[in-house]
């Protein structure tokens, strides 16, 4: 049975939804992020990077979202959520690749700025700067979304998956964006993805507020 490591909100949430849409066994093990314990021994035995997700399949040990989504699809074919045709393929690619590479370090520099920088006002303007980054890069998520109805278009995958994880971002505390004002595209979709029962199983165990 695979077992996800994870923390409620984190990018972990993109393989849980993952594993609720394949429908098959897995365990959850939650990892206390806010007491640092992806630092402690134990866990960075699961995972030397100190982060999560990790998914363990038996003894293996797989990190790094894209990876982990592309395995439990690549498990469950039936489920349809990774497509095989070369350019659709390549076309999920390009979305995890953009959004674990490029989207997801623009919020890590609002909410870990301290990491980017020693003076206190620096650790500001890393802060600053990185909102606005962030905004620009939502603007442009928006924009590729478009009228979707999901990331390749008609057909859903697991890119839709992370794409919820930013959307929640975006409404935290940490950006505050106004989703439905500003992001109307991305909105309708995370509504679209709300209506699936993996999903809203995952927000609940999470114990977050699905998008509305
Ligand atoms: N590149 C990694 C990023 C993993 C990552 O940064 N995870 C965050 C949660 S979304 C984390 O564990 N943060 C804890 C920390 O930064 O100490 C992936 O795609 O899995």
């Amino acid at each position: 049975m695979m077992k996800l490591y994870y923390s409620p909100g984190a990018c972990s949430l993109a393989p849980h939804i993952t594993l609720e849409e394949v429908g098959g066994r897995f365990e959850l093990s939650r990892v206390d992020l806010a007491s640092g314990q992806q630092n402690s021994a134990e866990y960075l035995r699961i995972n030397p990077k100190a982060r999560v997700p990790a998914l363990a399949d038996g003894e293996w040990v797989l990190t790094e979202v894209p990876a982990i989504l592309r395995y439990i699809a690549a498990r469950h074919p039936a489920a349809g959520l990774w497509p095989w045709d070369p350019r659709e393929e390549a076309r999920c690619a390009e979305w995890l690749n953009w959004l674990s590479s490029t989207v997801q370090p623009a919020f890590v520099h609002v909410r870990r700025a301290a990491r980017f920088a020693s003076d206190p006002r620096a650790i500001d303007d890393v802060a600053a700067t990185g909102k606005k980054n962030a905004y620009d890069l939502w603007k442009a998520v928006d924009a590729k979304i478009g009228a979707g109805p999901w990331a390749l278009g008609e057909r859903y995958s697991v890119a839709d998956a992370l794409l919820a994880v930013y959307w929640h971002w975006g409404r935290g505390p940490v950006l505050g964006f106004d989703m439905a004002g500003d992001f109307p595209n991305w909105t309708a979709h995370a509504r679209r993805l709300a209506a699936r029962p993996a999903v809203q199983k995952a927000f609940a165990a999470e114990g977050l507020q699905l998008p509305t």
